[in-house]
Formats: C-alpha cells, sequence, structure tokens
C-alpha cells in the first residue's frame, strides 16, 4: 500500500493509531486518486481521520525519470510469470525433489491457489506473512499473493514467536502460511502462539499436516476469474531488514523497482532458457530470490532447483542430477563446499559460484576457481536494493579483491566520511545510495526513517566501503550495530532488549567477535541487577524462550561490572570487541 506518497511528518501522522481493517477503504480511494497524478497528499481513514502513509513512495519527479529511461517497464510480476509462460510453457520452471512443475504448471497452480486464497477472504493490499522452507509451494503461493495483489511478508524459517509474532502485529497481517515441519522444528506450536495473540489474524495455512489449521492442499481448487491486476507501481511485499534497531525493520519493494533489478541482475548472470539455478539459501532472502535467483530464472525462462540443505552432500548430488550450471553461496557455506572437494559428483555442468550476504576475503576467493572450477562472482547486495557484481569478464584481481559494482548506470552512490564529506577514491568512508531500485523508506517506520535516509532520499546503507577507479565496491567494515554472523544479520539492540528484560540483567552491549568460519560471531556482555550473577547458559535459555531466532541467541555471554563507555558517555562497543578478542586469543595460545 501507499507506493508513490512521500511520508507525511508531522507529529499527529505518526501518532495516529495503527489502522485497522475498517480505514482500508478510505485508504486505497486516496491511494488510488493520488497516485497517478502523483501528487503529495493527505490521505483520509474511513472515519476522517488523518493517518500516515505505510512508507515514503519514490518521488515523482523520480519515478518519471526511470520509467523514460526504460529501467521501469509497467509490469508486475504477475506479468512476468505470464510473459514466461507464454514464452516457454513447457520447460521445467521448478524442481524440488520428486517434484517438477513447468512454467504452465507453476502457473496454473499459482492461479489455483490464489482463487483459494480468495474464498478465504484474502484480497488485494492484505499483508500475507509466509513462512515456507525450500519447497515448491513457496513459488505456487509467491505467484498466487502476486497475482491476488496481496502483500506477502517474506519471513525465514529459522524465524520464531519473537519475529512471527512481531511481522504479524506491525504488518496487521490477515493471514500467516507454514509449513508443518522443517528441520526437526514442528511449527504447530509457534502458530498457535500466533494465531492466539494477534487479533487481525483470521488465518492459519500450513503446508503439511494441519492439525486444526486450514492445509494448504484446501488452497488447491481451480482457477477462479482473474483478479484485477495490481498496478507496477504498487507495493509488491515486504522483505525483511538485517536491521540494526530494536524491532525488526520490513522493507517495501514495488513491482517496478524490483523488477528492474531482476531484469538487469539476469542480464549481468547472462541467465538463458538453460540455465539451471540451485537455491541453497533460503529461498525467501533477498540474494536466491533475485540477485539473479529464481524470480531472475523466472525471468529467463531456466530451470529453479530447490536444495531442502545446503550441506555438501545434498547440494553435490543436485548438481549432478539436475545439471546445475549457478548457484549462490554466503562465505561460510562456500568454504564448507570447498572443504568437502573433491567429490566423486559429477559438478562440471556448474559454470558460475556466486558468494555474497557477507565479506568474501580475498585469500578464499582465489581459491575458488582452481578448486571447484568455476568462475566466482561476488555480490554486494542488501534487501533494500542495491547490488553489485563483479562482472564475468573482469580480471581475477577485481573478481577475488572487490565486491562488484552496481547494477545499473542509475545507482547514485556515495561515499562519507564521518563530517558528511566526500571521501578521495579509495579511501573507506560511509556507503550511501539511491537509485531506480533502492527504497526510499522503511514501512511503517517513520522515525527510524529519518535517521536512515537523508533528506535528499540516500540510503545510509551503514556499510564501510572504498571505491576503486573503475567504480567497483571494496566492503571494508560496518558502520551500523549488527553482527553479520555469516550472512545471518542481527540487530544488536534487538538482542539487548530481550537480555534487558531477564530480572537479573542490569544492562547488555551485544556485540561481533571474529570468527575463522562465520566471519563474525556475538558475545552478550551483561552487568547484573543485583548480587546474583545471572549464569550464562540461563540466559540463552531465556532467550530462546522468548521465542528469539536461534541464529540470534549469542555464542558468547560474559557477565561483567560495567561497560567501557566512549568520552561522550556512550557505552564503548570497540573497547568490547577488543577485550573479547584478545580474551579469546589468549585462550587460543
Ligand atoms: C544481502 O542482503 P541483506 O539485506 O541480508 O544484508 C545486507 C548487508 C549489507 O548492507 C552488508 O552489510 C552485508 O549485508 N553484505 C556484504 C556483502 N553482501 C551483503 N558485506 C560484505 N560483502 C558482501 N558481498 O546480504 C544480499 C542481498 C542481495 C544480494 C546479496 C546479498
Amino acid at each position: 500500500m501507499g507506493g508513490g506518497h512521500p511520508l507525511r511528518r508531522d507529529r499527529r501522522a505518526e501518532d495516529a493509531p495503527v489502522r485497522g481493517r475498517r480505514d482500508r477503504g478510505g485508504l486505497r480511494a486516496g491511494r488510488r486518486a493520488g497516485r497517478d497524478r502523483g501528487e503529495v497528499r493527505d490521505v483520509a481513514a474511513g472515519d476522517g481521520r488523518q493517518v500516515m502513509t505505510d512508507f515514503p513512495g519514490f518521488p515523482e519527479e523520480f519515478a518519471e525519470r526511470y520509467r523514460a529511461a526504460g529501467y521501469w517497464t509497467g509490469q508486475t510480476l504477475g506479468d512476468m510469470l505470464s510473459a514466461s509462460v507464454a514464452a516457454y510453457g513447457g520447460r521445467i520452471a521448478v524442481v524440488d525433489g520428486d517434484r517438477r512443475w513447468t512454467y504452465s504448471e507453476l502457473d496454473f497452480r499459482s492461479r489455483g491457489v490464489a482463487e483459494g486464497l480468495r474464498r478465504l477472504g484474502i484480497e488485494r493490499g492484505d499483508r500475507v506473512v509466509l513462512q515456507l522452507p525450500n519447497i515448491a509451494e513457496f513459488y505456487e503461493t509467491v505467484f498466487a499473493l502476486f497475482r491476488l495483489g496481496a502483500i506477502p511478508v517474506f519471513a525465514l524459517p529459522a524465524h520464531r514467536y519473537s519475529e512471527i509474532g512481531y511481522f504479524c502485529r506491525h504488518t496487521e497481517a490477515t493471514a500467516y502460511i507454514v509449513a508443518r515441519e522443517h528441520e526437526g522444528y514442528d511449527y504447530t506450536e509457534l502458530a498457535e502462539q500466533v494465531s492466539a495473540t494477534v487479533p487481525a489474524l483470521r488465518t492459519v495455512i500450513m503446508v503439511g499436516e494441519a492439525g486444526g489449521f486450514v492445509p494448504f492442499d484446501d488452497l488447491r481448487v481451480p482457477p477462479g476469474e482473474e483478479p484485477p491486476a495490481p498496478e507496477p507501481s504498487d507495493l509488491a511485499f515486504l522483505q525483511l531488514s538485517g536491521g540494526s534497531t530494536g524491532t525488526p525493520k520490513l522493507i517495501p519493494r514495488t513491482h517496478d523497482d524490483y523488477l528492474y533489478s531482476v531484469r538487469e541482475s539476469a542480464r549481468i548472470c547472462e541467465l538463458t532458457p538453460e540455465s539451471v539455478y540451485l537455491v541453497a539459501l533460503p529461498c525467501a532472502h533477498n540474494f536466491p530470490m533475485s540477485s539473479p535467483g529464481s524470480l531472475g530464472v523466472f525471468y529467463a525462462g531456466g530451470t529453479v532447483v530447490l536444495a531442502k540443505d545446503p550441506t555438501p552432500g545434498t547440494v553435490f548430488e543436485l548438481i549432478e542430477r539436475e545439471r546445475v550450471t549457478i548457484t549462490a553461496a554466503v562465505p561460510p557455506l562456500a568454504l564448507a563446499w570447498l572443504a568437502a572437494l573433491p567429490t566423486s559428483r559429477d559438478l562440471s555442468s556448474l559454470r558460475v559460484l556466486q558468494v555474497g550476504g557477507a565479506k568474501f576475503g580475498v585469500e578464499s576467493a582465489r581459491r575458488v576457481r582452481p578448486e571447484l572450477g568455476v568462475r566466482l562472482q561476488q555480490v554486494f547486495g542488501m534487501a533494500e536494493g542495491l547490488v553489485n557484481y563483479t562482472r564475468y569478464d573482469d580480471p581475477d584481481d577485481i573478481v577475488t579483491g572487490t565486491q562488484g559494482r552496481p547494477i545499473s548506470e542509475a545507482d547514485e552512490i556515495r561515499i562519507l566520511d564521518d563530517s558528511g564529506q566526500e571521501v578521495p577514491e579509495g579511501r573507506p568512508g560511509h556507503l550511501l545510495t539511491r537509485g531506480p531500485y533502492t527504497i526510499r523508506g522503511y514501512y511503517r517506520a517513520p522515525e527510524h526513517n529519518e535517521e536512515a535516509f537523508t533528506a535528499d532520499g540516500f540510503y545510509r546503507t551503514g556499510d564501510i566501503v572504498s571505491r576503486t577507479a573503475d567504480g567497483y565496491l571494496v566492503v571494508e567494515g560496518r558502520a551500523k550495530e549488527q553482527i553479520n554472523r555469516g550472512g545471518e544479520k542481527i540487530a544488536a539492540e534487538e538482542v539487548e532488549n530481550h537480555l534487558l528484560a531477564h530480572e537479573s540483567v542490569h544492562d547488555a552491549a551485544v556485540v561481533p567477535i571474529p570468527d575463522e568460519y562465520l566471519g563474525e560471531r556475538t558475545c552478550a556482555f551483561v552487568i547484573p541487577a543485583g548480587d546474583t550473577k545471572p549464569r550464562p547458559i540461563e540466559l540463552k535459555r531465556f532467550l530462546t524462550a522468548r521465542g528469539l531466532a536461534a541464529y540470534k541467541v549469542p555464542d558468547l555471554v560474559r557477565v561483567v561490572d560495567e561497560f567501557p563507555h566512549t568520552p561522550v558517555g556512550k557505552v564503548g562497543r570497540s573497547a568490547l570487541r577488543r577485550a573479547i578478542s584478545q580474551a579469546l586469543q589468549r585462550k587460543d595460545q
């Protein structure tokens, strides 16, 4: 909802209570009226209150420019699938175990599921939290939601009540779609908890043994009448931000902007109908979804193969069986695959290994071609937008030593020092970006948007980078309070808030510690509230019991008497990082 409107910034708007269903008619009417003319206008709620729009869209001046340049083509993601069905209908689109769906079948199925969802009362603009592992139902559902104009909220299988409950509440989701079981975890209890505590949620749909929930199979009805198509400038879905704040941020992507990044990614990665892409990472993540990922493959008419887990055994077997040509990994995964070589499996079909999500060290990068016999492509991207690739014809030192250059000549890059001045070439600075597929603000987060975006719409990525003379970016570090645990992002403040909820914790600071394999792990420093020191194991169990995803539970917990402070009185995080790294080094020696 709300694409195309700058955010109103007055307090009244921010204080307005979150809207319920009854307001939507008014909002939609307002949006429709305003969108085409691109006006800045207030949107009236059904009961006459003034409400804010859900997120700041692209200003009309920019939208016009992006359309005129041909970046935005006026297609929706549903149109994209339709075009591929017309061109490649009989080819295999998705492989999941023994299931092989052609483009026509995927399309037919998704139209059926769209009708099934419609019969359950899910309609255009509704938010639907989607938490599925790497199974074909994921694409069936995503395209069904796109066709309906309903908004998928892409949760990861690792999320638990803390995250899922929040996504449902924050987006006022009307439905939650989840698989019964994944990697030994039964989602029933989580689904029960969510449905008991989120009032707006009307439906829980479960893939597999559904118990008291709506079985996914019930959605599989014959396709109904084609629902009215969403506008290309509409919100298509909400993606998750790694974040650095207390609550996860949701990223509003439109059909127009996302499709541009998908098309260009497919072109840069030279995808064709012969391409076979293996999804080893969680399918809902931005990297395997659009860089070029499954959507890039669907655009090009190729085949998406789903791996149920990313272990070398599973992955190598699928590469051999399906003649996979390209796949994507985060650095620890790439290293695990390299470590499993040599293999008796035939990997000769593989042409490209993409690595991204976290910094791939130059020494590791140099191993890819000689050991795996494939081209390496580094990918430095973010769900907020900007994606950088090394190109296939780049010389080796660029491919191994940089994180690539932007997709588009319209990606505006600024690298600034602490005082906001541009840094000279080759010097590290804060990366800010603006462009045809980078958001202008998070979903329902007006205050945070004031900090995360400049007044002229640049996104402050929180990454520290330098730029080569040829415009390639090298990731040098990070200014945001985030831990990048092998590509999985953890916001320090989110974990700190959970720790602070423990009665024996007076204060908490969560920092990264260097890790040879994951790049970083997480260490929580806590100051006890009274005389009894909380035990680390007890705190970890506490976080798990609060429903925090396992990857966010700190690897180490240190109980201390006080924190170092910076001259201005902030917690000295770098001093804490140094202290824990030194202590661990001493232990290793
Ligand atoms: C990808 O997206 P997110 O949203 O999970 O995380 C974005 C952040 C970046 O701001 C940066 O801090 C880090 O992840 N990052 C990298 C990196 N790729 C991402 N840091 C160093 N080197 C890299 N190659 O992670 C993502 C989205 C689309 C494509 C690829 C990755």
